[in-house]
């Protein structure tokens, strides 16, 4: 059998910055990538890979994704979360590359071929004062991008999320501690969309992300006060554990919503889509198993008018990056899709990822993913452990919202 499992490859490199590969040969030599890169706990995931996994691969058939995605995801029993589904989504999306090289088409084609000529795409406008957002807000807008996220310094904090991390006292060997205080936030944000609608006008889409760090009246509050700014959506209002405390938002504001790069299965995502509680489903592939789940996370989107903005940061590689647009090409509730460009080094490890014309993100017509890596290159940037920043208030505490 052509497609069986004869070798998986788990590549951890760090060309700027940790990602997690997946490299799944079959007995005809067609091999597919995959990313499970998870920022901060990237060996979790490799070793979840290397030591538990890909035993289970070999000998499987690789054209057999949907059987192979429930035997791993339930097959654990403890199923699910954000390392296993990592994991998980590494070995889906290099089953999926394999099947595209099979057929000799581009995934999208296999994912029912396009409904768009281009993925809408944004990207991240950061600055530690209004008038250093704006420019960059500004030079993006110049570069052709239609839809720009913006974020900045919030006055009397510590590194706010977003606007530029001030360097890390720790190096990389613990995280970046902020300090950060909701009234000040709460009193700025609707400061920077004033002073942006201002200098930009009307037509550039903006929007903000919260980074889940608003109780559900304060994000209410938010939501409301933005509302004269008409944002594309505000993102990740509020922390992804309680779903009904988006109803308290709903009920006070107009403000579209987007949420979802902290869940990693469809059943956290349902209730927000059923109840309508959000406008915008922003999974990330990588992290919430891959092609085969996201895809079923778009279908039933549909049926509520809900469309996808799947995650799309740096801290996922190249090939994640693909799979989002290839997937977008043949999604009808597409929304729009983050893309925050590689440093180049990244470059010489993974090849392929999408391109950007006018604002909209296109992928190769290559079979598969368009995607490959160089494991010659990947062993000169060895795993540099590095952290996500944590949050902590004035008085200290760990904020916990
Ligand atoms: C952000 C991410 O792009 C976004 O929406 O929330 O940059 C996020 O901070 C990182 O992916 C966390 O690893
Ligand atoms: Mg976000």
């Amino acid at each position: 059998m052509d497609t069986r499992i004869v070798d998986v490859k788990t590549v951890v490199t760090c060309p700027g910055r940790n990602f997690v590969l997946l490299k799944i040969t079959t007995e005809s030599g067609v091999y597919g990538v995959g990313d499970g890169t998870l920022n901060g706990r990237e060996l979790a995931v490799a070793e979840a890979l290397d030591k538990h996994i890909a035993p289970l691969l070999i000998g499987r058939d690789a054209d057999q994704i949907e059987d192979t995605w429930q035997y791993l995801f339930r097959g654990s029993y403890w199923r699910g979360g954000p390392v296993l589904n990592s994991a998980l989504a590494a070995v889906d999306t290099a089953l999926w590359d394999i099947k595209g090289k099979r057929a000799n088409m581009p995934l999208y084609s296999i994912l029912g071929g396009k409904t768009r000529h281009g993925a809408l795409c944004y990207t991240h406008a950061s600055g530690s004062t209004f008038e250093e957002t704006t420019d960059n807000a500004r030079k993006f807008i110049e570069r052709g991008f239609k839809v720009v996220r913006c974020q900045t310094e919030i006055p009397g904090t510590v590194g706010t999320y977003g606007a530029g991390q001030s360097s890390n006292p720790h190096g990389e060997s613990l995280p970046f501690e902020e300090r950060w205080e909701p009234s000040p936030y709460l009193r700025t944000i609707p400061k920077l969309f004033e002073h942006l609608r201002s200098e930009l006008g009307d037509d550039i889409e903006l929007f903000h992300d919260v980074h889940e760090r608003l109780t559900p009246i304060q994000a209410a509050r938010l939501a409301k006060d933005l509302e004269p700014y008409h944002l594309f959506f505000l993102e990740d209002p509020l922390r992804p554990e309680h779903h009904a405390s988006f109803r308290i938002i709903r009920q006070h504001s107009t403000t579209p919503i987007g949420m979802g790069e902290l869940f990693t299965n469809k059943w956290e995502c349902l209730p927000l889509i059923q109840e309508q509680l959000i406008d915008f489903i922003r999974c990330d592939l990588a992290h919430v198993g891959g092609i085969t789940e996201a895809r079923k996370i778009a279908a039933v989107s549909e049926c509520f008018q809900v469309q996808t903005a799947w995650h799309g940061p740096p801290d996922i590689s190249p090939i994640t990056h693909a799979a989002n647009v290839h997937l977008d090409l043949a999604t009808p509730n597409f929304g729009v899709q983050e893309w925050v460009e590689h440093p180049t080094e990244v470059s010489e490890v993974i090849h392929g990822g999408p391109t950007f014309v006018d604002g909209y993100l296109t992928v190769t017509d290559a079979p598969g993913l368009g995607c490959d890596i160089d494991l010659e290159a990947a062993n000169r940037f060895p795993y540099q452990r590095a952290y996500l920043p944590t949050v902590r208030r004035a008085d200290g505490s760990v904020h916990d919202w």
